[in-house]
């Protein structure tokens, strides 16, 4: 057709209204969360103790942010904060053992995005005692949920599905994305899984992974605790102390079926009839409990990473990738050693820290690194932003939007607030709150009324408080007032719950199951 007479036939197909450009549809987001992945256990992030192919794909087509802190380092507060964009005491959501409930009647991002025409759904771990609300579907384990043949529970009922719950979770998302009830809906998927949180049972295609490989304890291993407040030398989370014999693998998990107990044996009968041979102590047993929890932990990640690939895949071949933000993250960070210790909740680094990895291509600039002070708190005025929803006034976070576009948002916070409730509790970590500038951090453990203050750059370990030291007076006062009108801000009353001295819980101690001697 000569070029005059297609243009002729095109006006006299539409109308100057129909023929305007199509507006942009609204972006999908797929929120892929992980429990207790450690940056140190993510290539993208420098990790030198295993590779992520898959999460470093996001990070390479999109940005990494260095500097991600959580409001309170533990499970059911952090996704408290993902869904409400507040501070535990305001969404009501303090700790995992105290019994509360999540209060699923308020507001949360994925209802806001629901009312605006998202499809919404979360799959996997939920960990938040009510039943999810917001989602137009959902399948998610029962509390923490085991690492294999896992129960699901959805809107009508529950259901065992056997396999390795990495793998599981995966399967339930992409037949999700796969039957969407109005594919021309954008959505919002929540997709969360339970690995790699204690106690790291690799799944089937791991099971022999990185049995070659040996770790070296970290420099702060032997950590003493001195010259810090009384409150590091009294939690139960050491690797060389406080793992037990389900952790350790001495003993199979419980609920494994005919097959899978075989291929588990197969893998861990000749080295744990080693390992009895072997009569370790010591130094050299710390460096054989140290190398197990490494390699199941990197195991369990793997997975996750193999499956972050499998939904990638999905999205390049559906054509969904185009008008997707993906979004890689963690409810925390994690103790790979540093400290003696495994676990989680201290505002120190390794915990405070989580991994927030973004692609959304075309909006996202490539391979950026990002170190800005950005939160969990800023997830659901994000999500909120980037669907063109107003952000309610009572959300504590900001959006990222700015920082997303350009990898800095000159506006972007200079410092944070944390706090962390749980005590007495697991792993008997003292309740603390306190401030974290990019060089600074000042900690406040409330209960026993004892204070730290690290210099980040001088010391990035946190080993050494200069609390109350003469050179520090300048910086310790104003980041003090700093700390009241952080509080302020963030509207945080008193933590008047009782708080008995000596009551936590300790973690296992004589871990083997047999004896090592
Ligand atoms: C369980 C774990 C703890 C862990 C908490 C909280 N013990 O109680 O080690 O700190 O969960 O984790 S276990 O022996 O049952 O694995 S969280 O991710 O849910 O906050
Ligand atoms: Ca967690």
């Amino acid at each position: 057709m000569p070029k005059s007479t297609s243009l002729l036939w095109l006006l006299a197909l539409c109308s100057v209204a129909a023929c305007a450009p199509e507006p942009t549809p609204p972006p999908n987001i797929l929120f892929i969360f992980a429990d207790d992945h450690a940056s140190a256990a993510i290539s993208a992030y420098g990790s030198t103790v295993n590779q992520t192919p898959n999460i470093d794909r996001l990070a390479r087509e999109g940005m990494v942010f260095e500097n991600c802190l959580v409001t309170n380092s533990i499970c059911g507060p952090s996704r408290a904060t993902v869904l409400t964009g507040k501070y535990s005491h305001l969404n009501g959501f303090l700790d995992n053992e105290s019994g509360v409930q999540f209060d699923g009647s308020q507001q949360t991002f994925p209802k806001l995005l629901q009312g605006a025409g998202y499809e919404t759904a979360v799959i996997g771990k939920w960990h938040l005692g009510s039943a999810p609300t917001g989602f137009d579907h959902f399948k998610v384990l029962i509390g923490q949920g085991p690492y294999y043949n896992p129960p699901i529970g959805s809107i009508t009922d529950t259901t065992v599905v056997e396999g390795y719950t990495t793998d599981v979770i995966t399967d339930l998302t992409l037949d999700w994305l796969k039957g969407r009830k109005d594919p021309k809906k954008p959505f919002m998927l929540m997709y969360q899984h339970k690995a790699p949180h204690r106690n790291w049972q690799p799944g089937p295609d791991h099971l022999d992974s990185f049995e070659d490989q040996e770790f070296e304890l970290p420099a702060t291993f032997y950590d003493d605790y001195s010259n810090r407040s009384s409150a590091a030398a009294k939690a139960n989370m050491r690797i060389d102390r406080n793992l037990n014999a389900n952790d350790l693998k001495i003993t199979p998990p419980r609920n494994l079926t005919p097959d899978q107990l075989a291929r588990w044996n197969e893998a861990y009968e000749p080295r744990n009839e080693a390992l009895k041979a072997a009569g370790l102590t010591g130094k050299a047993l710390d460096q054989w409990k140290y190398n197990r929890y490494m390699r199941d932990y990197l195991r369990a990640v793997q997975s996750v990473d193999d499956n972050v690939g499998r939904i990638l895949d999905y999205l390049d071949e559906s054509g969904l990738a185009e008008n997707t933000i993906v979004v890689y993250s963690s409810d925390q960070g994690w103790y790979l050693g540093e400290h003696g210790w495994f676990d989680k909740r201290w505002m120190y680094e390794p915990s405070l820290k989580t991994p927030l990895i973004v692609r959304w291509p075309g909006t996202v600039p490539e391979s950026v690194r990002n170190t800005d002070i950005v939160s969990n708190l800023d997830f659901a005025p994000t999500f909120l932003d980037l669907a063109g929803v107003p952000i309610p006034s009572d959300m504590q976070g900001q959006s990222l939007m700015a920082s997303l576009r350009s990898g800095h948002d000159p506006n972007m916070r200079v410092d944070f607030y944390y706090q962390y409730y749980e005590f007495p509790g697991s792993h008997c970590v003292q309740r603390h709150y306190g401030v974290r500038t990019d060089r600074y951090k000042l900690i406040y453990f409330y209960g026993i009324d004892e204070w730290e203050l690290f210099d980040l750059q001088t010391d990035p370990n946190e080993i050494n408080s200069v609390y109350g030291k003469p050179e520090m007076a300048e910086i310790q006062g104003a980041l003090k007032i700093r700390l009241t009108e952080l509080r302020k801000h963030y509207q945080v009353p008193e933590d008047t719950r009782p708080m008995p001295e000596e009551a936590c819980t300790s973690d296992a101690e004589g871990w083997m199951g047999f004896d090592s001697e």
